[in-house]
């Protein structure tokens, strides 16, 4: 017999704050419910990406906190998994569990198995990423202790233990964590090689710590390349030691990358299987290398594309390609290529003159810009990657070579997959971040080999990536913008078609990508709810 005493009203109040605050995974904060005690639906399975194949019964199994590993590698050592076990660890149990630790033997799982078959820490695209995960069976889902990820390379071992520290659940009532519906059976490899997300820190300068904070975001989404727009017209944060002038157009002079800065960044993201594909967008948004370096300017007003007449301003590119290469290994490099308006080349005289002399239209420079640079990078062993535009202009005359980066819109991919270039997706209409008002739905359903029918052409699809442009985003705001709309493209580019495409948005994919972004939150990132509309609710 409950009294509405002082004592009650106090302890509801108490109650239905402690309810508040918690993140239910099946609620956004735009569709407030009431709090119900469990809102995770037994029959789904709480994994994202979903994996390419999945078996498991009905068993709960207890998790040590002090859960050891056991790593099973040539050489014995790989620092990159031990690292990633560790952080795992203590991204699972918090010190309510530890605090509650009972002895090893207590535990239905004390130690994680990892059996990798190279301790090669070499990461290249294409790297092999898949990996089989048992916990408490083997294949035909017998009980057996512990859990196994084996895989052929570290980086599908690092994959392997993000899948399990996503089964490892916390149960409130006994103070542990337990993985639900054991035994598991799980084999899985990513459908595309090239699962990215472009950052650019030109517009706004990020921080090296938020960098890192999106890499961590990205290897919990198994995204794999992070597209790194350094430099654009607004800002040129990087330091480059050739002509150490030009990070004097970045914002301030905390507002920069130093060598050791970009270094960090890269073998941060190395650790977690993660490239960094840097770009130097050339010959147009690049106004901002002219602070220090005004000869790169055709005119005071004149500022952008780059000088096409002037060796200089290809000295300049060596230069910084140069010292690039001493810091990023993945073999792509970005040259941009995009939006080049070529009017004022025309209208300055010496330009003009030159362009002349060449007998060369202001499109031929144009040309002539990207096809020079691209010799620059692939001299320093790079393969170039080109927006669009520069494959709509070229067509064939574009190095075949080059990676066509998709962005004006869909359709481009299949005439350049057509041709024999390489392609990766990026339509703004679906996957470009800094657009609000496209909602999570638009970035699952985006379907890269959409209009590709040949296979042999459908292999040229390296992928795709979600783009989240710097004008209107910084520190402040850049993971909620993020998150979780990027990991709805992520699962895409993970998952089988036949998981992507199966429909069922509102019943079997909704809750488990709200879940993800609890998950997301609850390991520290600010990733925004789902069901959030931005702007294109009603009465929009
Ligand atoms: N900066 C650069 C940008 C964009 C591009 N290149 C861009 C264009 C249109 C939209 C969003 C971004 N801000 N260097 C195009 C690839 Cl809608």
């Amino acid at each position: 017999m409950i009294t509405k005493s002082p004592h009650f009203l106090l302890l509801l109040l108490l109650l239905s704050l402690a309810a508040s605050l918690l993140c239910s995974p099946s609620y956004g904060r735009s569709t407030p419910r009431p709090h119900r005690s469990s809102s995770a639906d037994a029959s789904l399975v709480y994994l994202w990406p979903l994996p390419k194949l999945f078996r498991h019964g009905d068993l709960a199994l207890s998790v040590d906190p002090e859960i050891s590993l056991d790593l099973q590698v040539p050489g014995g050592e790989s620092a990159t998994v031990s690292e990633a076990f560790e952080r795992y660890k203590d991204l699972v149990f918090t010190q309510w569990e530890r605090s509650a630790r009972r002895s090893s033997d207590e535990y239905d799982i004390a130690k994680l198995t990892v059996v990798v078959a190279s301790a090669d820490d070499t990461l290249q695209l294409g790297v092999d990423e898949s990996y089989t995960l048992y916990v408490g069976g083997g294949e035909g889902l017998s009980v057996v202790n512990g859990a196994t990820v084996e895989a052929n390379t570290i980086y599908g071992a690092v994959r392997g233990i993000e899948t399990f520290s996503q089964l490892c659940i916390p149960n409130f009532e006994n103070k542990s964590v337990e993985i639900r519906k054991a035994p598991w059976y799980i084999e899985d490899e990513p459908r595309f090689n090239f699962r990215g997300l472009l950052i650019d820190t030109s517009r706004h300068y990020l921080p090296v710590n938020v960098i890192k904070q999106v890499i961590d975001a990205m290897s919990y989404a198994k995204l794999n390349v992070l597209h790194w727009h350094i430099i654009d017209e607004e800002s040129f944060p990087l330091e480059v030691p050739s002509y150490p002038k030009l990070w004097e157009g970045s914002y301030s002079k905390l507002e920069r990358y130093t060598i050791e800065d970009a270094y960090e960044v890269v073998e941060y993201a190395k650790k977690r299987g993660i490239h960094i594909m840097a770009e130097t967008d050339v010959p147009g948004h690049a106004e901002s290398w002219g602070t220090g370096y005004p000869d790169l300017w055709p005119s005071d007003n004149c500022t952008e594309p780059l000088d096409v007449s002037k060796n200089f301003t290809f000295e300049v590119i060596s230069g910084i390609l140069s010292d690039m290469r001493k810091i990023f290994p993945f073999e792509l490099f970005h040259l941009g290529g995009d939006e080049v308006n070529t009017d004022c080349w025309s209208t300055t005289p010496h330009v003009k003159q030159w362009l002349e002399e060449q007998n060369m239209t202001a499109n031929g420079a144009y040309q002539y810009f990207v096809l020079r640079a691209q010799k620059i990078a692939a001299s320093l062993g790079w393969t170039p990657v080109n927006w669009e535009e520069t494959f709509n202009t070229f067509k064939e005359n574009l190095n075949p070579q080059t990676v066509v980066h998709n962005w004006l819109g869909p359709g481009v991919c299949p005439k350049a997959v057509a041709k024999g270039f390489r392609c990766i997706v990026s339509n703004q209409g679906v996957w470009y971040l800094d657009h609000l008002d496209i909602p999570w739905e638009d970035f699952y359903n985006s379907e890269p080999l959409e209009g590709i029918n040949n296979t042999t052409q459908q292999k040229l699809v390296l992928g795709g990536e979600v783009c989240m442009w710097g004008e209107t985003a910084d520190t402040s705001d850049v993971q909620q913008t993020i998150w979780p709309r990027a990991a709805a493209a992520a699962e895409r580019l993970w998952s089988p078609l036949e998981t992507t495409s199966a429909g069922k948005l509102n019943t079997t994919v909704l809750p488990r990508l709200h879940y993800f972004r609890c998950l997301l939150n609850h390991r520290g990132i600010a990733a925004a709810p789902v069901t959030n509309r931005y702007a294109r609710q009603p009465p929009y």
